[in-house]
């Protein structure tokens, strides 16, 4: 077909009055901002943006927000003596620590793991807060409240870093620090202290889902595009019509692999994949140093892993039989 069906980047920008959405009942705010049109955002979604509805949830959620921002970057700067040009330079490495071991869970000095405990908090807050917006947006809808239980999966991982194990593990200094290097840093001390991640089983199973993830995104991306030459990103026809795109569709998984999800199924299957990878994680992260103090002898004990053999002196294999001299 060429260029003329070229549907991975292009979607056509039908235009209509913009329009502000349903009614709300009353004790909503209304909604702030004119809508208006940009053709830039409808290449990769709606071109109509706003109006936003905000509500008093929203408003502190992003007050929270804004204020675990201000600590966390305001503490980055200090710790660059308030340089403007090192604040920058140095902005990947910059990190604002939780207190150390000796202080346990009981409140630190702020410049000893305070900060770090309030950003947390107002952290912490900004994203419950946000969660129940979305709880209560999609109810006020008379959605399912599908999106808001995704998002407690990720929020269940997040408390379990954070907040849960720390609690469970007596102290504060167990948790992640803020900063993009620095809690890369401490994933990677995490796994070794731990003795590799890779073997704790949740870990695995956290993976499988996270690629899992992405494969299932793939397939089914790639499918209805495939078959919106038929109208098949118009999901629900096509679950009563025959011979339509979603039945190419169905034939086509049916003939390549001899299965079919179906226009529903297909999301129940992103839905679960996508949760139950920091569900399962947040399990494992919560049995690390609680149950289980090395992740290697956990497998070697339980024949997942086999035991390293006895000590054998190295062999030099520039002196074996055959090698060139
Ligand atoms: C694409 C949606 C948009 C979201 C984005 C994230 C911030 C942080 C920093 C105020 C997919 C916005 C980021 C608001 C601002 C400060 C100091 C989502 C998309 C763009 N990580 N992690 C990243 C978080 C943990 C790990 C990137 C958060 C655990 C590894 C980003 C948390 C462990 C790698 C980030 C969190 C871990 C990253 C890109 C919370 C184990 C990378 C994220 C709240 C799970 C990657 C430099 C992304 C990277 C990366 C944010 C927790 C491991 C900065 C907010 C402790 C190995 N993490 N992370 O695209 O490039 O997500 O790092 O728990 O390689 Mg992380
Ligand atoms: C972090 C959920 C919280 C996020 C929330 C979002 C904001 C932003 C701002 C809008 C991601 C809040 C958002 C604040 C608002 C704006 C702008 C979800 C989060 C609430 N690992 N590993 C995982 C792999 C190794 C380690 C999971 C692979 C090594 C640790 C995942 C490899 C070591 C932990 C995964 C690998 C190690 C993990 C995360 C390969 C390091 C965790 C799933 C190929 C040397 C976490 C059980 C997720 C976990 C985790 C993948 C290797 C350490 C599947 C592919 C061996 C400590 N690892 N890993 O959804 O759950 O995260 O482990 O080597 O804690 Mg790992």
């Amino acid at each position: 077909m060429g260029i003329e069906y070229q549907n991975i980047f292009t979607r056509v920008q039908a235009r209509a009055h913009p329009h502000d959405g349903i009614a709300l009942p009353a004790g909503n705010w209304s909604r702030s901002g004119k809508p208006f049109f940009a053709h830039l955002m409808g290449i990769v979604g709606n071109a109509q943006i706003g109006p936003i509805y905000l509500g008093p949830l929203g408003v502190a959620s992003l007050a929270c927000g804004f204020i675990a921002f201000e600590i966390i970057g305001l503490n980055m700067l200090a710790s660059v003596n308030w340089d403007p040009i090192q604040f920058v330079r140095q902005l990947f490495w910059l990190g604002l620590e939780p207190p150390a071991p000796k202080y346990g869970l009981r409140l630190p000095p702020l410049n000893e793991g305070g900060w770090w405990l309030m950003a947390g908090f107002f952290l912490t807050a900004s994203i419950l807060l946000w969660w129940v917006r979305m709880y209560r947006r999609a109810r006020q809808l008379g959605l399912g409240t599908h999106v808001a239980w995704a998002f407690a999966a990720a929020i269940w991982l997040y408390l379990v870093l954070g907040f849960i194990r720390p609690v469970l593990m007596g102290s504060w200094s167990e948790a992640v620090p803020f900063g993009i290097f620095p809690h890369l840093d401490w994933t990677a001390a995490f796994s070794l202290r731990y003795g590799n991640l890779f073997y704790n089983p949740f870990h695995m199973l956290s993976i499988v889902f996270l690629y899992g993830s992405t494969l299932l995104f793939a397939m089914h991306g790639a499918t209805i595009l495939a078959v919106s030459r038929f109208g098949g990103e118009r999901e629900i026809e096509q679950i009563i019509d025959r011979g339509t795109a979603s039945e190419r569709a169905a034939l086509f998984w049916r003939w390549t692999m001899g299965f079919n999800a179906t226009m529903e199924s297909i999301h129940r299957w992103a839905w679960w994949f996508a949760v139950l990878c920091p569900l399962t994680g947040g399990i494992g992260i919560l049995l690390t140093g609680t149950v289980v103090d090395n992740w290697y002898l956990w497998a070697v004990k339980h024949h997942v892993a086999p035991a390293y053999p006895p000590y054998l002196p190295a062999v030099d294999p520039a002196n074996l039989p055959g090698a060139v001299r």
